[in-house]
């Protein structure tokens, strides 16, 4: 079913507890934890608790829950300290996405006006 965790998920696994993360932030809906490759000072990805393979993908099919996400990495970002940063949603193997979880990546810490990520 739409939502249902996935047994070859990496993040389900995170969110299950299954595999550790260092989280910084958790809400019902929400788990925000550092990234295991950091591009940045700050580098947090921000999951829903339910599958879905990307942002888009969770928007389209439970807005509230994207919302909550967008939300989420706003206190993230605001928890860290950061006046600016970034938000990257990669989706597509293509654009460098690698887990087929939806997330989106905080990030900031330096400047990084002229960074692509
Ligand atoms: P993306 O490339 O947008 O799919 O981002 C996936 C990110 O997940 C990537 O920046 C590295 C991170 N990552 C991969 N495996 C792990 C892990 O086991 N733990 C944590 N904390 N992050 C991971």
């Amino acid at each position: 079913m739409a939502g249902e965790p996935q047994s070859d998920c990496l993040f389900c696994k995170i969110v299950a507890g299954e595999i550790p993360a260092t989280v910084v932030r958790k809400t019902e809906r929400t788990l925000a934890f550092r990234d295991i490759a950091p591009k940045a000072p700050t580098h947090v990805l921000v999951i829903p608790h339910v599958h879905y393979p990307n942002a888009a993908a969770l928007a389209a099919a439970e807005p509230e829950i994207a919302g909550e996400l967008l939300a989420e990495a706003g206190r993230v970002a605001e928890d860290e300290g950061l006046r600016d940063y970034r938000l990257i949603f990669n989706t597509g193997a293509g654009a460098g996405q690698t887990i087929f979880h939806a997330h989106v990546h905080v990030l900031g810490g330096i400047p990084m006006h002229e960074r692509m990520v």
